[in-house]
């Protein structure tokens, strides 16, 4: 294991994971920006374009089997004229996934093998609670710990007034009030930022991740938008993922800000709603959908004045979501099996019935 190495992130599990591949003649890399038939990698030493190897294009059964930012990957070397090969994705410790867009049931790979997602917002009129539910429920679900940073925080007299209504929402997560024209600021995502150790910046466009990203690297490696004061939106500035590293240690990934955050393998919503699942502990059915059912504790809260009404329904329209999301998974899933020759054409038309009727 090289000290070059080791500063991409590569550890003891990749080493032995890699071992066949090593056997095979190849060398560990990992992605740090993705075109559309192309790939950047970072070996330590060199920085290559690679491609995918055809047998893996082939066995590839979805999106998701294809390399993203972030991954660890087995490649060949370039040869004289051409690009290195990409043979192998190393199986990834942790991902952010959302639905691809245009494709509810295709998983799109945001970033691999992170350790940490900072969930980006804007501390200016863009300020957005509900959005930062959303993106934490994705995250929790990545393997990787959750930060929310609230950027900006210059244009706010008091930015720890709303980092407080943030943390009321997410009390089992690290909240930090900073600003990109600050960089003093930002010494408290340094610390989540040790060698080796990867964070993913997502958020909406506009709010400063690329601004970020430049701040702690110390100069303007990312292109920013300058958006007016009465727009600042801002309009998609990054246009890929990319992987880098800071001076200190540490690689950041900056990504698009994403027009819609697609929810994808959203196992329990019980890690980002821990308020309303403490609460439904006390509820009389253990299956208590918080709705009309009697006995129910959460509702009584919501009645109380103890939880907002706002909150509840956040709740509701992101479980009534995943539950879909996933039906139309099992489904596709399904039909992937269908494919390969496994289910019967009977099988699968009982199943889709059964769905119908659930
Ligand atoms: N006042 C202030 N403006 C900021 C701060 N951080 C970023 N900005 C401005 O906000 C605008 C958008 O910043 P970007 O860094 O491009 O935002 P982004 O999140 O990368 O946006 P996309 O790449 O489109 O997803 C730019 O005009 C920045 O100068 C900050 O801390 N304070
Ligand atoms: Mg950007
Ligand atoms: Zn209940």
């Amino acid at each position: 294991m090289t000290d070059e190495l080791v500063a991409l992130g590569w550890t003891a599990q990749f080493e032995a994971l890699f071992e066949p591949h090593r056997q095979a003649g190849l060398s560990p890399a990992r992605v740090s920006l993705e075109h559309t038939h192309i790939y950047r990698v970072l070996t330590g030493h060199d920085e290559w374009l690679a491609r995918v190897a055809g047998r893996l294009r082939h066995h590839a059964s979805g999106r998701a089997d294809f390399p993203g930012v972030g991954d660890w990957v087995a490649v060949e070397p370039p040869s004289q004229a051409g690009d290195a090969r990409i043979k192998a994705v190393l199986p990834r410790f942790s991902r952010f996934s959302r639905r691809a867009a245009g494709d509810a049931t295709e998983e799109q790979v945001v970033a691999a093998n992170i350790d940490t997602v900072f969930i980006v917002g804007g501390l200016d009129h863009n300020f957005n609670p509900r959005r930062l539910e959303r993106y934490l429920l994705v995250a929790w679900e990545s393997g990787a710990t959750p930060v929310i940073v609230l950027n900006k925080a210059d244009l706010v007299e008091d930015p720890e007034a709303p980092a407080d209504e943030v943390r009321a929402l997410a009390p089992a997560v690290d909240v930090h009030a900073v600003s990109a024209r600050r960089p003093e600021t930002l010494d408290a995502l340094r610390d989540h930022l040790g060698v080796g150790k990867t964070a993913a910046l997502l958020g909406s466009s506009g709010v400063g991740k690329s601004s970020i990203v430049n701040s702690l690297i110390g100069h303007e490696l990312m292109r920013t938008h300058d958006v007016r004061e009465s727009d600042s939106r801002g309009r998609h500035t990054s246009t890929h993922r990319q992987l880098v590293m800071l001076p200190g240690g540490g690689l950041l990934i900056d990504t698009p800000g994403m027009r819609e955050l697609q929810l994808w393998d959203t196992g329990s919503l019980s890690e980002t709603f821990t308020d309303i699942a403490d609460l439904a502990a006390h509820c009389r059915f253990r299956d208590c959908r918080h709705r009309d059912e009697p006995g129910c504790a959460v509702t009584a809260a919501v009645a109380s004045g103890e939880l907002s009404e706002a909150r509840l329904e956040s709740f509701r329209k992101l479980d009534a979501e995943r539950e879909h999301s996933s039906r139309q998974q099992d489904e596709r899933a399904m039909i992937e099996r269908k494919r390969q020759g496994r289910v019967g054409a009977k099988a699968l038309r009982k199943h889709l019935k059964d769905k119908g009727r659930g």
